[in-house]
């Protein structure tokens, strides 16, 4: 099992439920391997002094959220250089036609071009990204990747190169397959309930980061966009924002949004309780958060040690895939 997350800002609920939560429950039934990808970070980062930072918060937020290094293999992209190397080969094996077809490129590119401080530069890094993504997750011989609805494409992708180079080079790569949660796979933004929460919204009061203070999650929840008429039904066609919150508890409480819907006849019972489970469920993260936190070097030890198992795998496919291709052999 392999799926990775970037060090692109802070993690947030949807981030939590569509990938984090199914991360630690399947860590003990399967070899797991999580990537802290600053490498795909570098497609948009452009500031100094923050990659490292992001970083290095990000590996405390995945311990917090309760994987176990002796269980998983966490480590950092960049300390992995197995990931640019087969990115390469496998920038050579997607066609230009199918990275034009992935919607994250066109929804993230169109973003840019609104921010007026980001319009001028589109990074050809964000265009190829699948390639670097589809080498992440071969490189493990990965069978499972746990990831939310968006990034579908990206794991159908990747089988398709897969597909490609062992049509090509003959049985390389294993082919991967998504596995995305029953809910909480596609979490929305709680003032745009058509839009994904993403770390990238322009404002962020529809975002619950998994850091908020429990009067910050209050607020945002009870400010929440609902729909036009009052009726409480999961519809996510006709009623996006009460179904994204009927979802959200459901993710937090173990029910069924359907079933939960039975129980309100109004949107603020419902707003208050949604808010209030998501604060039971961060407390203990952001506690284990904040004394994971007190301790940097360990951090990075950690980390080290999570690159260095992740190479003794990584290496061997890398080896594997260049000498399928026919390269000479260092
Ligand atoms: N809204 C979401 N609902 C469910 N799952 C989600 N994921 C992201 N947003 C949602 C899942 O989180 C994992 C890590 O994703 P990532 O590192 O690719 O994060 P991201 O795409 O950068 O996160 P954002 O917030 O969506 O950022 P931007 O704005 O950059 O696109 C993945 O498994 C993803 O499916």
């Amino acid at each position: 099992m392999l799926s990775c997350i970037q060090p692109t800002g802070d993690v947030h609920l949807g981030n939590y439920l569509g990938a984090l939560r199914n991360w630690v429950a399947g860590q003990h039934e399967n070899d797991a391997f999580h990537g802290i990808v600053d490498l795909h970070a570098l497609t948009i980062t452009e500031a100094p002094d923050v990659l490292g930072q992001a970083t290095l918060q990000l590996a405390a937020m995945l311990f917090a959220v309760g994987l176990d290094p002796d269980e998983a293999t966490i480590f950092v992209q960049s300390h992995v250089p197995e990931h640019s190397q087969l990115g390469w080969m496998m920038e050579c094996t997607v066609s230009y036609g199918e990275l034009t077809r992935m919607t994250q490129f066109k929804d993230k590119s169109a973003k840019r071009q609104e921010n007026t401080s980001t319009a001028e530069f589109i990074s050809a890094g964000l265009f190829t990204y699948p390639a670097l993504q589809a080498a992440d997750i071969l490189l493990y011989d990965t069978d499972e990747v746990p990831v939310g609805e968006d990034q579908r494409q990206h794991i159908e992708i990747t089988r398709d190169i897969a597909i490609r180079f062992n049509h090509r080079f003959g049985d390389t790569f294993v082919l991967p397959k998504a596995v995305t949660p029953k809910a909480g796979a596609r979490v929305m933004d709680l003032q745009d309930p058509t839009s994904k929460m993403s770390k990238s919204a322009n404002t962020d009061s529809g975002l619950v980061y998994l850091l908020d203070e429990p009067a910050a999650v209050r607020k945002k929840f009870k400010r929440a966009v609902t729909d036009s008429d009052s009726e409480v039904r999961f519809d996510r066609a006709e009623k996006p924002g009460v179904s994204n919150l009927l979802e959200i508890l459901a993710a937090c409480t173990g029910g069924a949004p359907e079933a939960l819907a039975a129980g309100y006849t109004q949107y603020g019972p419902l707003k208050a309780d949604a808010g209030e489970a998501v604060i039971e469920l961060l407390q203990p993260i952001q506690a284990r958060y904040h004394e994971l936190m007190t301790d940097r070097g360990e951090l990075q030890s950690l980390l080290r040690k999570g690159a260095g198992k992740a190479r003794e795998v990584a290496a061997v496919t890398l080896a594997r895939a260049q000498a399928a291709a026919g390269m000479l052999p260092a």
